[in-house]
């Protein structure tokens, strides 16, 4: 059972996991260990099978196990795994993400959406000589002491929105500022706009479950990092190629300086990119000053996983599709829970979905999120967890449908939901 899995990786695994929202650390219990997935299935170590909405965290938009992106790999695999050298692959990936996000005219590999972030905020203070760097409470951007600050996702989840370990020199130069409030972000720009090097900004922010930015909000960055000279940077790493093919900056059509990518860009392996105005990117050594490097940056087998999912995902009606099924989800859910008396909101865009045990209506901000019902979203993620359905064991972190969901997933989840309503 994955009782004993989860004991023996504790005895050599801090917490037997290599990252902490996946210890089930907020809803109880034991984390299920996967031994293989397929499609809008994953199966776990002891043979039960679940229709699966964490889809990795964000990568598996095409389903688990892709035929094509795994052949391709296998193929990568074949002729050796790394090469610390330059390979075409890395060009293609790179010429595929400069045609489908049009404001990265250049673009970086590195590993993880954490080494992407890291790197854009070094290049955005060298590029403006500045130090400070402007983020919103409840975003998450992965773990570099600088972005450890009031973030979201498993810091928010375990309550440690900050961390240990974070000196006092590497957190006092990040300002932070509520998602969606405009008066708040023109406060800090006329207090300090001369001295920030960047915003990074989760266009939709998907660390304290899913926000949308209110209409004004993307604009109002724009325009006050235009006027003070700073850097523009949206973190896409989870909405890039997932709420849209241009990423969310496609959908609000507001153009970043930079963009953060990880999660679908590389199909599953471990990939991430930073990329955006030639000029600012030209600062990125061996070009100029700012030093970036990483030993399996541009990595063979990632390459082919990222050339081969982002190949797929430009099918006719592939964000269409992706967008329909999760609509349909999302309104079973809020049918059901409406039958059974249980507030809740849910929304989503494109693969993306949000689900807020609530009675608040329009949840658009870190402290509405905070007034969630927990122990609703504890007694859902159970229940549904009983009934084959696996969520993000966080009430904090959005849900994934993928483009190997059918109707009879979705069905199938909503009638689980049903079920598990009925016992609220
Ligand atoms: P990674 O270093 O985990 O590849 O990416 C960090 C990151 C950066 N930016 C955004 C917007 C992100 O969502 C993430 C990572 N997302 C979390 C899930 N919300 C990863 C899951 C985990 O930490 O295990």
């Amino acid at each position: 059972m994955s009782t004993d899995y989860f004991v023996q990786a504790k005895k050599v695994i801090p917490g037997g996991v290599n990252s902490p929202v996946r210890a089930f650390g907020s809803v109880g219990g034991t984390p299920v260990f996967i031994a293989s997935a397929s499609g809008s299935k994953v199966t776990s170590q002891d043979g039960r099978v679940f229709t699966d909405y964490v889809g990795s965290w964000g990568p598996m938009i095409l389903g688990h196990a892709d035929k094509r992106v795994v052949s391709r790999v296998r193929r990568a695999a074949e002729r050796g795994l790394s090469f610390g050298a330059p390979t075409i692959g890395e060009t293609e990936l790179a010429e595929l993400i400069c045609s489908l996000v049009p404001s990265i005219e250049r673009v970086r590999m590195v590993s993880s959406g954490t080494e992407a972030t890291m790197s854009a905020i070094r290049l955005a203070r060298g590029y403006t000589d500045r130090p400070l760097l402007l983020k919103f409470t409840g975003c998450y951007h992965g773990h570099a002491d600088a972005l450890l600050i009031k973030a979201g996702s498993g810091a928010l989840t375990l309550g440690i929105p900050g961390s240990a370990g974070v000196p006092a020199g590497a957190a006092q130069d990040t300002l932070t500022c509520d998602f969606n409030d405009v008066d708040g972000l023109r406060e800090v720009f006329a207090k300090y706009g001369d001295r920030i090097a960047c915003i990074i900004a989760e266009p939709i922010a998907g660390n304290m479950n899913m926000i949308f930015p209110t209409p004004e909000f993307l604009g109002v960055m724009r325009e006050l990092c235009d006027q003070h000279n700073s850097v523009l940077i949206f973190d896409e790493v989870m909405t890039g190629f997932r709420v849209a093919l241009g990423g969310a900056q496609s959908v609000y059509g507001i153009t970043p300086d930079l963009t953060t990518l990880g999660k679908v860009v590389g199909g599953g392996m471990p990939v991430g990119a930073f990329g955006g105005r030639r000029n600012i990117m030209e600062h990125v050594a061996p070009l100029g000053p700012v030093y970036q490097a990483g030993t399996l940056s541009g990595n063979p087998l990632g390459m082919a996983a990222g050339i081969e999912t982002l190949t797929h995902i430009q099918a006719p009606d592939f964000y269409s599709d992706l967008e329909n099924m999760a609509s349909r989800l999302v309104n079973g859910f809020k049918d059901a829970a409406a039958q059974h008396g249980v507030p809740l909101q849910a929304h989503c865009m494109g693969g993306m979905f949000g689900v807020f045990f609530s009675d608040e209506d329009n949840i658009n901000s870190y402290a509405k999120v905070t007034r969630c019902n927990l122990e609703h979203f504890k007694q859902f993620f159970r229940g549904m967890l009983e009934r084959g359905q696996y969520f993000a064991p966080s009430a904090y972190e959005a849900g994934f449908i993928s483009g190997a969901h059918t109707k009879a997933d979705v069905d199938g989840t909503i009638e689980a939901a049903k079920s598990v309503f009925a016992t609220f």
